[in-house]
């Protein structure tokens, strides 16, 4: 039965976003055009073409606006000025043209859970219990115990490992923050305040003419406004995580159908951060076109994978066979429906995938960064590539000293476990050995690898910058860069650029193909085929994910007639011989197009 998809490809008339590959930023580590140390919007306009070159059709940038930088701009305290360090409006008008100029789009960060406690918004919901926009942010009064101690209205953790209400001496109550305390909650509940935050933060950029946003945290708008308490799973913290209450609450459908309207009137896409949504059947009511919402989500089962349930920063290891489950359950979930995916492994919230789904080490990097990037190009979705990806960048040095972590994610993890050793009266060996493994599990999962600045050249600080970077370079640079790579044919770059261009072409089985897992169980080798709509069309894709040599052999029972498309790694008789440590091979059976 042809899908919704390809009938609407023959009609010419799939949704633009379907096909965007989309390449994203993270301003302060991209480029710095001016040697201040900090990466900026005239360094992103300088590298368009390369950009451009990689074959992408889209760029996301992250956080760029005016914004005390508590937590790299996802505090934003005005939705429409620019941090003057990364540039002015003049200089977003110069990047929307620069890539529109080039048949690019452009996607902003659009971050209205909340606030920076900067924003006038917040600054006059603070000035006083009467305030006209006193209830644009959620305000409670304090608890008692038992000994007459004040206490916050409910046990939630803040997603960096803190209590999420603080307290205000002001007006004397409390204010909820589910990220830093710099970083209240918007009441989304006062529509005065939604239909401000529609105006300022969505259509003051929309008629700039930006073609859509990646929206963080999508599904925290809408609360349980009784704020129960969170079940106790880490009996040693005063504080629980909360995230199963606050996220998809009850209005939330209601809420992004008024944005769905106003992006609407722009033809404007939507990538929304979707953390903690395991059901297919909840995904589908935020992406389906019958009830347009969102264009497509991030769901985090993957990046999530091998991370602790309630300590995520905890490392539990994982099985290429639950890798495997969890791609297939989000590629098959847009099955007999009208809904979209996306395919991602690394963003600025995230360790890089060469180090945490394959090998980092020197003899395997550049290889499995090619195994990855055969994964990322062959799956079905609109497909995202971060910053530095495409150079194959790694995690930081396990050496590196705490002092070189500068996320608050990471600097606040290492605080609440020092917190609870305290607590549990641990002795001087079991404190420095916890310390210890945080600081590794810092920095396999820590969101500071993907926030080192990229790795232009072999120069001083890698050509990011003529000045100080604002962050500690990754040693790597002088091998792993973008220069030492342009014109080799087989760097990691000219890899992704391989590939990209493939999908690009054959995206009735790349980009909208179904996908068909094989050997479940196998825990070396991830294999699937792809089959466009129309079932003309076939690719075969076997990717060897240990550094181990594995036995290959074409599998004949459905009778295709394979031949190699693109392989990672140059050999002989690719239908025959076995797979390379981290090497991948996509084999093609175009039928009756032939
Ligand atoms: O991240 C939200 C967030 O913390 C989760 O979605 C998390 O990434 C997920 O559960 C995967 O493990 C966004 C931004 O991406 C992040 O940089 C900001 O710090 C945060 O929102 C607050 O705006
Ligand atoms: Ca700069």
């Amino acid at each position: 039965m042809p899908s919704n998809d390809s009938l609407a490809r023959a009609s010419g008339n799939v949704k633009w976003w379907k096909n965007a590959n989309i390449f994203q930023i993270w301003p302060a580590s991209y480029k710095d055009s001016n040697g201040d140390g900090i990466g900026d919007i005239q360094g992103i306009i300088s590298t368009l073409d390369y950009i451009k070159a990689l074959g992408v059709n889209t760029i996301w940038i992250s956080p760029m606006y005016d914004s005390p930088q508590i937590d790299m701009g996802y505090d934003i305290s005005d939705y429409e000025s620019v941090y003057p360090p990364y540039g002015t409006l003049d200089d977003m008008d110069q990047l929307i043209k620069g890539c529109h100029d080039r048949g690019m789009k452009l996607l902003l960060d659009l971050v209205i859970n909340h606030t920076s406690d900067q924003h006038k918004w917040f600054q006059e919901s603070r000035s006083s219990k009467t305030n006209p926009k006193r209830d644009w942010y959620i305000w409670r009064p304090a608890k008692y115990d038992a000994d007459g101690n004040r206490q916050p209205p409910n046990n939630w953790m803040s997603c960096f490992s803190e209590c999420a209400w603080t307290w205000d001496e002001h007006t004397q109550e409390y204010y909820l923050h589910l990220f830093c305390v710099e970083q209240p909650d918007l009441n989304w509940t006062n529509e005065e305040c939604r239909r401000e935050i529609y105006r300022s933060a969505m259509e003051f950029w929309l008629e700039k003419g930006v073609d859509g946003f990646r929206v963080d945290t999508v599904n925290m708008y809408s609360k349980p406004m009784d704020f129960p308490d969170a079940p106790i799973v880490d009996p040693l913290s005063k504080y629980q995580p909360a995230g199963t209450l606050y996220c998809n609450g009850p209005e939330m459908h209601k809420y992004l159908r008024e944005m769905a309207a106003i992006l609407a009137r722009y033809d404007a896409m939507t990538v929304g951060e979707l953390p903690l949504t395991p059901n297919t059947k909840d995904v589908l009511d935020y992406v389906s076109l019958k009830d347009p919402q969102l264009s497509m989500v991030f769901q985090f089962d993957l990046v999530d994978i091998g991370r602790g349930p309630v300590d995520m920063m905890k490392l539990t290891g994982y099985k290429l066979s639950a890798l495997k489950a969890i791609i297939n359950k989000w590629q098959t979930f847009i099955e007999g429906n009208d809904g979209w995916t996306t395919v991602f492994s690394e963003n600025h919230d995230q360790g890089r995938s060469v180090s945490r789904f394959a090998s980092d080490a020197p003899e395997h990097a550049t290889n499995s960064a090619k195994l990855l990037a055969m994964l990322n190009t062959t799956l079905t979705g609109t497909m995202f590539i971060y910053q530095g990806q495409e150079i194959g960048m790694t995690n930081v040095p396990k050496d590196w000293p705490i002092e070189e972590y500068l996320d608050v994610g990471s600097i606040n993890y290492m605080k609440l476990i020092k917190e609870k050793l305290e607590a549990t009266g641990a002795s001087e060996e079991e404190k420095a050995k916890a310390v210890h493994e945080a600081l590794l599990n810092i920095n396999a999962v820590g969101r500071d690898n993907a926030r080192t600045p990229v790795q232009w050249d072999s120069s001083p600080h890698a050509g990011f910058t003529t000045g100080k970077p604002w962050m500690r370079v990754n040693d790597n640079y002088k091998k792993i860069n973008a220069a030492a790579q342009i014109n080799d044919p087989d760097s990691v770059l000219s890899f992704w650029k391989r590939m990209i261009g493939l999908r690009t072409k054959h995206s009735s089985l790349f980009t909208f193909g179904s996908f068909h897992l094989l050997e479940p169980e196998n825990e070396q080798t991830f294999s699937y085929v792809k089959k466009s709509a129309e079932g003309d069309e076939k690719a075969l894709v076997v990717l060897n994910f240990t550094d181990q040599a594995q036995e290959f052999k074409l599998p004949t029972e459905d009778g295709a007639n394979w031949s190699l498309l693109q392989g990672t790694q140059p050999v002989e008789d690719p239908t025959s011989a076995p797979l390379k440590a981290y090497e991948g091979r996509v084999f093609v059976n175009f039928g009756a197009r032939d």
